[in-house]
């Protein structure tokens, strides 16, 4: 396979992401485009830091394995397979899976420091930065973080407060003027992602001529 085409996907945490890419990979083939996505490289709890209250920091560039997740995206980027146990956001009742990265014409490179670390932004041939309102970004973590994570109203907040927002205005926004697109996402990002999926279909047509 030729080099694989590599769009890096970031913006602050709940700007829309995940939702972002569900859709961006349904508008493909399956064998056509690959994510590799950051969350699945935080080092285990143990080895994050604790903030001045005691409370887990999980929004520092180093609480992220950033060498493996560059030593994995420039694997694929030579059209090399990558094996990597899932993460399980510190959910002990869930067994990681082995997830298996193929190499395919588009990959795609998300989270919240993908244009902050360096090894990781220098493999990337398409930016794209989401971008939503910090109180639309605060009513989506509250109810995610609820949900999916089983986190309280008072820790969402303090980690907000105290982690998410002083991250995002230090490794996330200052990135901002590095991407080629931003797409915002206060309320739909529909006509963005159809911008980036015909974009993205000629790269699949150019990688199978
Ligand atoms: P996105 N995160 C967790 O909530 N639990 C973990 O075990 C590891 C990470 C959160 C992390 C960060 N912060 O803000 C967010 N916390 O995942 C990044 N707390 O993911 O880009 O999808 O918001
Ligand atoms: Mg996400």
């Amino acid at each position: 396979m030729q080099h694989p085409f590599i769009v890096g996907i970031t913006g602050g945490s709940a700007s829309g992401k995940t939702t972002f890419l569900r859709r961006l990979l349904a508008s493909f083939p399956e064998e056509d485009i690959c994510l590799i996505s950051q969350d699945n490289y935080y080092h285990p709890r143990e080895s994050q830091s604790i903030d001045v209250n005691g409370v887990t920091n999980f929004d520092l560039p180093s609480s992220i394995d950033s060498a493996s997740y560059a030593a994995d995206v420039l694997q694929i980027s030579q059209g090399k397979e990558v094996r990597r146990l899932e993460y399980t956001f510190n959910n002990p009742n869930v067994k990681p899976a082995e997830l298996v990265f193929r190499p395919a014409p588009i990959v795609v490179v998300e989270g919240i420091f993908v244009f902050y670390f360096e090894e990781v932004a220098k493999l990337l041939d398409l930016k794209v930065y989401i971008d939503a309102r910090e109180h639309v970004k605060l009513q989506r973590r509250i109810v995610r973080d609820r949900d999916e994570r089983g986190y309280d109203l008072e820790d969402v907040l303090y980690r907000y407060t105290n982690h998410v927002a002083p991250t995002y205005e230090k490794y996330i926004k200052p990135f901002k003027q590095d991407a080629d697109i931003v797409i915002p996402n206060n309320r739909h990002f529909e006509r963005g992602l159809e911008v980036l999926v015909s974009y993205l279909r000629s790269k699949v047509t150019e990688a199978k001529q």
